[in-house]
């Protein structure tokens, strides 16, 4: 039984994650007219659509939280130091219990077309559904990574099989016991996907175009002791995160790899090896920024691969080569080597003989030989940040489409606003420390954030904010220079647009660091929004 939405709001939110939810709550516990409106049955947003099984977090549970909520910090309890898919969904699910956030959602329902009114200062919303929405304001929290990318390869959709891609795997499951199952792609969902289908399909036969670096999560149950300690200095705990250049409380090396003895360099990393987790990265200071020193940590890595991998042509092809370490997302790995030790798992360089396309039996390559499969699984990733705003394509003044403003890029002021696209704020996306950060302490940050300006805004008599096109421009340009001196430029990840044909090759993420990016914010606020045109 759907909630339809109001006809007439003062803010609607599109998108029932992490970011949606609090922006839903923290508009109506202001008294603002709240709804959200989400295109799955459910809440949970990524969490919702990644159920393949090994879908796991990178950050830490206590650290991939919310903290707006004391009763809710002293309320849940994480059973692993890196939660699991299942268990993250039930926590999102009890948030929205406890804050009672259905009452305000439309689910099944998705936004058809934005367009920006500009005599009356409002957006008028139609979805799929057939709701008409006039909204004052719209906060976007449609994700970074909810658009699935299949590959760009001939054929894609006549493989007579079962196809899946990891981001929309089915909720219902899947048995792949006695299955010929393929996957493409050895990313984050690649890496976790792979040893889970190991032990149930007859055969796995990985496509692997780039080895990404890999290393170990040492996941494990949480320290219970450990998490009581923390409830009780959470706001504490939490306050170091919010201010530290990513969000998290990694240490992070005063040294350059490139000064300290390279014998003690390799203790460092046997350290971080030992206690898993990212935190490698931040070992040196210049890991992501001098390749030199990005090579310290890859060879390391290409090492303990050689050695994890006992077929020496399995262990070749996974050693990650042609980019430097760090300038992809770091995997974190539970049993991913090990599982190429499995005789039941086979490994197929497509960068040496390409995969020439997809047909009705399984995989050819250009070489000839034929992959036949029963299952084929898509660990391709996904047109991150700009997919799902461009899928909606809000139309803003004078007509102009968000797409059109942001062919060469995502052009934002703080990440939040754009030019020509009044009251509309967008949640922890390009322009923004959003994923490169933990994103729960991004999201917090700009959920208060916008909400704030949209408080201050009703307060003031205003009906009307914008973006100033010379902040938007130096905003942009600014996003552009920090990312500059670093390595991922080299990476040709999803983070510079890469694996999307087509797209601009920017990196459209702020590295100026989640402290950094907090404090401006702040200072902007503190300037009656300064660098806003509102009237
Ligand atoms: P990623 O990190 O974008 O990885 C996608 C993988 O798919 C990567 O290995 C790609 O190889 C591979 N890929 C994509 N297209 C092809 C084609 N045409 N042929 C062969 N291989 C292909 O996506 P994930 O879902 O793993 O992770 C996304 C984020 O989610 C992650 O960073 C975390 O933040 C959570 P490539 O490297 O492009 O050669």
């Amino acid at each position: 039984d759907r909630i339809a939405p109001p006809a007439r709001l003062d803010t609607l939110v599109v998108g029932a994650g992490f970011s949606g939810l609090y922006a839903l709550h923290r508009l109506r516990e202001m008294g603002h007219t709240a709804h959200l409106v989400e295109r799955a049955d459910q809440v949970g947003g990524v969490w919702h659509w990644n159920r393949y099984p090994g879908a796991r977090c990178d950050i830490e549970s206590v650290d991939y939280c919310y903290s707006f909520s004391r009763d809710l910090v002293q309320e849940w309890n994480w059973s692993e130091r890196y939660p699991a898919q299942p268990e993250i969904l039930a926590y999102i699910n009890f948030v929205a219990d406890k804050f009672d956030l259905r009452s305000s959602i439309s689910f099944h329902t998705e936004v058809d077309s934005m367009v920006w009114d500009e005599d009356a200062c409002v957006w008028h919303v139609t979805t799929d559904r057939g709701d008409e929405i006039t909204a004052q304001h719209v906060v976007m929290a449609t994700g970074q990574l909810a658009v699935p990318q299949l590959p760009d390869i001939p054929g894609v959709n006549d493989f007579g099989g079962q196809t899946i891609h990891t981001g929309n795997w089915p909720h219902e499951g899947i048995d792949l016991s006695g299955q010929r199952v393929g996957v493409i792609g050895t990313g984050s969902s690649g890496v976790q996907v792979i040893p889970q289908i190991a032990k149930q399909a007859e055969h796995l036969t990985v496509f692997q175009r780039t080895a990404h670096y890999a290393i170990p999560a040492r996941n494990r149950p949480l320290d219970q002791e450990y998490a009581a300690d923390l409830k009780e200095r959470f706001e504490e705990y939490r306050e170091i995160a919010r201010n530290h250049p990513g969000g998290t409380h990694r240490h992070i090396g005063e040294d350059s790899a490139l000064d300290v003895d390279p014998e003690a360099v390799i203790e460092t990393f046997e350290g971080h090896w030992e206690r898993g987790g990212p935190d490698i990265l931040a070992a040196y200071k210049d890991i992501r920024t001098n390749e030199e020193a990005a090579e310290r940590a890859g060879s390391f890595v290409r090492d303990k691969i050689k050695q994890l991998v006992k077929d020496p042509v399995k262990a070749e092809i996974l050693q990650p080569k042609g980019y430097p370490f760090g300038s992809k997302r770091l995997v974190l790995e539970i049993d991913y080597y090990d599982t190429y030790n499995r005789d039941n798992v086979s490994l197929v360089d497509v960068k040496a003989d390409p995969i020439d396309g997809i047909t009705e039996r399984g995989i050819r390559l250009v070489s000839g030989a034929e992959h036949e499969l029963d299952v084929l699984v898509h660990a391709t990733g996904f047109d991150a940040l700009t997919g799902a705003l461009f899928n909606i394509d809000p139309v803003g003044v004078g007509g102009q489409r968000l797409s059109e403003a942001w062919k060469d890029g995502p052009q934002t002021y703080l990440g939040i606003s754009t030019h020509g696209f009044p009251n509309m704020y967008v949640v922890a996306g390009a322009g923004s420390p959003s994923v490169i950060s933990n994103v729960l302490i991004s999201i917090e940050q700009h959920v208060e954030w916008i909400t704030d300006h949209i408080g201050w805004l009703a307060k003031n008599g205003l009906r009307r904010s914008e973006a100033e096109l010379d902040h938007q421009e130096q905003w942009t340009h600014h996003v552009y220079e920090v990312a500059q001196p670093t390595l991922f430029m080299k990476g040709n990840s999803w983070y510079v647009g890469a694996n999307v044909p087509g797209k601009p090759r920017v990196f459209a993420l702020y590295l100026g660091g989640v402290g950094t990016y907090r404090q401006i914010c702040q200072k902007v606020a503190d300037n009656e929004y300064e660098g806003f045109a509102t009237l």
